[in-house]
């Protein structure tokens, strides 16, 4: 009893000192590995809004919301640093939809943005673009960033239609702008919220609603980068996803049941893209919180992403943050999308021709006629301009109309007859006359 007694001591001794040394290993372990640092900055109001709202569950990044508009910038979370510029050209307020404006303030603070985005590897810029700060300065902040050397994604939404076409137009000059400037970014139509909401609901949950669906796709992106996984996806990953210029790319984030068939058809389909998947040039698929995941699972996956994407694409599948009693989760970021269905461009409606418009025409026939009056002015002249005009404005006549139209132009050559059979010094006299 006594030696059986000793041994387990022992034992526990053994087991306790392993343990130690194991924590110290673990402890240094940290220090060799580069530690990553990802910043977002949120550029004017809309974007401030997004950074704040992520700022609330991302700890491990830093938060930036720049505006020239200091009433917007009070609103934002105290867990954002906030950016103040622009003072000399705004005094305080915002651009009031000028892009150039906005473009300028950036450009005369190029030093202090420089200041924010030196010394990081992974920038994320976030504007809502439309109005006049975001949809101006972005475009100076990506350059300065991607200069730097940094990783620089953007992530862009477009304003709602309700909001006009000069806006649209605003938000479709900056991102052309733009995407040259960054490895990859996001366009995601505000428009599209209504997918998922009522048209009805009032316009601050719509807005809501989209801010707190990228924000959870953010942190997911942040989570892989920094959590240790079962295969894990780290940084030089995420490069490799990355790297390029101007990459339309796709980020989707979902929380799935255990036995949920269409988590991966829910994971490719967000209603809040324009563009899926296909043809993406690089895949990053990451699933947290499946302890049991199988060989057959992650096989069915990888076949369904594999059959969208483009056949050389790079796929990297990672699992991560295997806790008990924790929620699946599957992020799923593809770069180098198919462009096609980016912005869905307005149809063209068949002009219509007003009642106004007609009545207009049937005056100009009218002055033809009466030009007739002129002698060198003949028929055969007249009737293609009134053709023309016919096939032009395809005004559709009834039979009566037509018929009318037809005794109408009878009686016009009759009386044009009866004009030329008239001799020529008379006809001199009947246009004096006239
Ligand atoms: N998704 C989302 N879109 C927003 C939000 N706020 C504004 N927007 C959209 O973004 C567009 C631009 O608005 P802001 O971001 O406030 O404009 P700005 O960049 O500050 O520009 P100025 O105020 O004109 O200087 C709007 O027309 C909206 O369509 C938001 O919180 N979330
Ligand atoms: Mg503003």
């Amino acid at each position: 009893m006594r030696k059986k007694k000793k041994k387990s001591a022992r034992k526990r001794v053994f087991r306790r000192r392993i343990a130690r040394k194991k924590k110290e290993v673990d402890k240094k372990e940290p220090k060799k590995i580069k530690q990553i640092k990802v910043l977002l900055v949120g550029i004017g109001g809309g974007g401030g809004s997004i950074v704040s709202e992520i700022a609330q569950r991302v700890k491990r990044a830093s938060f930036f919301a720049a505006n020239t508009d200091s009433k917007a910038l009070r609103r934002i979370s105290a867990k954002v640093t906030r950016f103040h510029f622009g003072q000399d050209l705004t005094h305080g307020l915002g651009t009031g939809m000028n892009p150039e404006l906005g473009e300028e303030a950036a450009r005369r603070e190029k030093e202090r943005i420089k200041k924010i985005l030196q010394d990081q590897d992974f920038v994320i810029l976030i504007a809502c673009l439309g109005g006049g700060l975001g949809s101006g300065a972005a475009p100076i902040f990506a350059k300065i960033s991607k200069g730097l050397g940094n990783l620089t994604y953007g992530i862009f939404t477009l304003p709602f239609k309700f909001e006009g076409a000069k806006k649209m137009d605003i938000a479709r000059k900056s991102l052309e702008k733009v995407k040259t400037r960054l490895n990859a970014f996001s366009i995601i139509p505000n428009e599209r919220v209504f997918q998922v909401i009522e048209r009805t609901a009032p316009l601050k949950k719509a807005l809501s609603a989209i801010n707190k669906k990228l924000a959870d796709s953010i942190r997911s992106l942040i989570d892989i980068i920094y959590a240790p996984g079962l295969i894990n996806i780290d940084f030089a990953d995420l490069k490799t996803i990355f790297e390029g210029r101007g990459r339309l790319t796709y980020l989707n984030s979902i929380e799935i049941g255990k036995e949920d068939k269409e988590a991966i058809e829910k994971v490719i389909n967000s209603p809040l893209y324009l563009y899926g998947i296909d043809g993406a040039k690089g895949v990053m698929l990451n699933i947290s919180g499946q302890k049991n995941l199988s060989l057959t699972q992650v096989d069915q996956v990888s076949r369904v992403i594999s059959g969208r994407v483009h056949k050389e694409a790079k796929i990297i599948f990672g699992i991560s943050g295997v806790k008990k009693n924790s929620k699946i989760k599957v992020t799923l970021l593809a770069t180098g999308c198919s462009q096609k269905k980016t912005f869905k461009k307005p149809k063209k409606k068949p002009k219509k021709v007003s009642k106004i418009k007609r009545k207009k025409v049937k005056q100009k026939k009218i002055k033809v006629k009466v030009s007739q009056s002129n002698p060198s002015v003949s028929l055969k002249k007249v009737v293609p301009i009134q053709k023309k005009e016919k096939e032009r404005i395809r005004v559709r006549k009834n039979a009566l109309e037509v018929k009318k139209d037809k005794e109408r132009e009878e009686a016009e050559i009759i009386s044009k007859e009866k004009f030329w059979e008239t001799p020529s010094f008379l006809k001199k006299k009947m246009t004096q006359g006239q």
